[in-house]
């Protein structure tokens, strides 16, 4: 039986909390494979809200069963937080598996993160601060530490202090801050051990046991395809493979078990942090579809930058993830713009491009050839089916369709479960 996997096709914040949440009846397994907590993934269910950073969305699906996979970086201090919110909320968390082989997130992870970003001055990345990157280049550089490592106190000491060496020299040294205490690390992490055991375990083989047993499992992408370090606008991305690929690696499964690629696209363009964005407005326009669409970072509460959609985007998403089908997102948050022009190709100093020119240095000089479509006034909340939607509504998803290189089947018309037009 089938794997799915559920990707942004933009930016992140495309609305994958609510679609991994929409499946969630009717899967099994939800499956986190990449990212940490510098996710955002809001899920509204009735007239509760729920912001989960680190927590597969599937967690607030009752007959489902979350698993944190191997390519995850874990933060236990803040997994332990968001699952004692959750739990006071009356949200069973009991089924939560965790990868052994998942990277952990350290104190000297977070500082590295904050003080190169402040350092980098006007050329920084714009990260969550939350030490995704630097946990991440621990780990390719074969000094990371693992959740498994917190059951064995030897090793977990050795690896904290090996990694710490290089960084204290150069806490102290380049950025004149105090070295960090190998000590109350291991001291701290040990700490989490008991409470973590139960919930680690081999998901590589839990997943693929499940898929053999006739299971859907659902792998649910953090970020989106455009903040992807191999595919996205380097070195502007976080620090991970949201895109299909990193699905794999980060689960424990190989592509034969995926049958279904979904990507997430909003009806309009944001960006959370730095890099090049074409559309990006910076007038009434841009700051309607952020007042709208409550367009602010779900765990830094920045202001997200807004844009028009961006048509190149879309089909660059559908082919590096060989996307089956779309959900739409935020539609509804279009209403009332009288004209809502659409990037279908960029100017590169005066040539055009249809695609994503191949340089980072293109990209930051694209400059956008729009196409208008005309707007409409109605609300779509009520909107069940997608002959319900306002006939220029319907013109300008078709229109999206066909440039976006991916069926649409389903759009959305506002943040709660219901607002959602199936399609296929
Ligand atoms: P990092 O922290 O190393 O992953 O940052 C690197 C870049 O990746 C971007 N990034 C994100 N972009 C959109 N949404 C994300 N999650 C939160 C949300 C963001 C927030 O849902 O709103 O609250 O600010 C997310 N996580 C990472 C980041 O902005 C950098 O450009
Ligand atoms: P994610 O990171 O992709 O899960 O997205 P975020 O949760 O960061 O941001 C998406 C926001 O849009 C959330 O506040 C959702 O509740 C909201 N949302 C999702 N789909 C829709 C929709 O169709 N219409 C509207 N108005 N809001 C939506
Ligand atoms: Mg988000």
């Amino acid at each position: 039986m089938p794997a799915l996997v559920l990707v942004g096709a933009q930016w992140g914040d495309e609305g994958k909390g609510k679609a991994t949440d929409l499946l969630g009846g009717s899967v099994d397994y939800v499956v986190r494979y990449q990212g940490g907590n510098n996710a955002g993934h809001t899920v509204v269910i009735g007239d509760q809200k729920y912001a989960l950073h680190l927590l597969p969305s599937g967690i607030l699906s009752p007959g489902c069963v979350p698993v944190i996979g191997n390519g995850v970086v874990i933060d236990p201090a803040v997994l332990f937080a968001e699952l004692d919110g959750l739990d006071q909320r009356g949200v069973d968390t009991s089924r939560l598996l965790i990868s052994a082989n998942a990277h952990l997130i350290t104190p000297y992870h977070r500082t590295v993160d904050k003080v190169t970003e402040r350092f980098l001055g006007k050329n920084k990345i714009g990260t969550t601060g939350r030490g995704i990157g630097p946990a991440y280049a621990d780990k390719i550089n074969r000094i990371g530490v693992r959740v498994q490592d917190l059951f064995d106190p030897s090793i977990l000491r050795q690896k904290v202090e090996g990694a710490l060496r290089d960084r204290n020299q150069m806490l102290v040294k380049v950025y004149n801050r105090r070295a960090m205490s190998a000590d109350a690390i291991v001291e701290e992490y040990l700490g989490y051990a008991e409470r973590l055991r139960p919930m680690v375990a081999d998901t590589s083989l839990v997943v693929n046991k499940a898929l053999d047993d006739g299971k859907v499992v659902l792998l649910e992408g953090g970020q989106g395809t455009l903040l992807d370090v191999d595919h996205g606008t380097y070195p502007f991305v976080t620090s991970s493979n949201p895109t299909t690929g990193g699905a794999c690696s980060g689960a424990g499964i190989g592509p034969t078990r995926i049958t279904r690629t979904i990507g997430i696209l909003k009806a309009y363009a944001t960006r959370v942090g730095s890099g090049p964005f074409p559309t990006e407005l910076f007038d009434e326009n841009g700051a309607a579809l952020r007042r709208i669409g409550h367009e602010f970072g779900v765990t830094t509460g920045r202001d997200r930058r807004c844009g028009w959609f961006d048509a190149p985007v879309a089909r660059y998403a559908s082919r590096v993830n060989g996307l089956t089908d779309f959900f739409l997102t935020k539609l509804d948050v279009l209403t009332g713009f009288e004209r809502i022009p659409v990037c279908v190709a960029y100017d590169v100093d005066g040539v055009r491009h249809d695609e994503i020119p191949m340089t980072q240095t293109d990209f930051h000089h694209a400059t956008p050839v729009y196409e208008e479509f005309p707007g409409w006034t109605e609300d779509l909340s009520g909107c069940k089916t997608f002959e319900d939607l306002p006939k220029n509504a319907q013109s300008y998803v078709k229109a999206l369709e066909e440039m976006s290189g991916a069926p649409i089947s389903a759009i959305g018309v506002g943040p709660e479960r219901n607002a959602t037009i199936q399609i296929r």
